[in-house]
């Protein structure tokens, strides 16, 4: 079994409306395991230093005021192309043209507020996940639909 892994953190909206459930289910029923889930309040200084590539953009100081408002769910998912399957199954970033059938495309409706967030490289999943959790908050077990999820 593959061990790709992604970094996948539910931004306040997703907590406020009720979806952490909805999402989470997705990933599960889609077959990714669950390495770690955990929900926390995002300091100002891990939201700069997460979304660091973005500080000169007109939007940094709106991203970081969004994610530090509230709390998040930030989750590890693994499974066979972790970091592609997730980016799909979340739709493009601007909500308003994701495609139905995607996690942005059936709740979200803007850029500014697009419900989740996941890593959009093998490279930024190690990245986030040394971010976001420490190593013993990684949990090694075996799913027992495992041997049914890929020959
Ligand atoms: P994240 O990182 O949240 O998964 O988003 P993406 O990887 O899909 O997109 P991104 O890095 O380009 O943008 C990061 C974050 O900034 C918000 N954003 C982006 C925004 O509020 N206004 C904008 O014009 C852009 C480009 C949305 C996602």
């Amino acid at each position: 079994m593959a061990r790709d892994r992604t970094f996948v953190l539910l931004k306040p909206d997703a907590i406020h409306r009720g979806l952490v459930g909805e999402v989470v289910g997705r990933f599960e029923r889609r077959g990714l395991k669950l390495v770690a889930l955990k929900s926390m309040r995002v300091s100002r200084a891990l939201a700069e230093t997460y979304y660091a590539e973005h500080k000169r953009k007109p939007f940094f100081d709106g991203l970081v005021k969004y994610v530090t408002r509230s709390p998040v769910v930030a989750m590890v998912l693994e499974g066979e192309g972790a970091v592609g399957v997730v980016r799909k199954m979340m739709g493009t970033t601007n909500s308003a043209e994701a495609e139905p059938g995607t996690i942005r495309g059936d709740f979200g409706l803007t850029i500014g507020r697009n419900l989740i967030h996941g890593s959009d490289s093998p490279a930024s999943a190690k990245r986030e996940i040394d971010l976001f959790f420490r190593r013993e908050e990684l949990l090694e077990y075996e799913r027992i639909d495992e041997g049914w999820l890929a020959e």
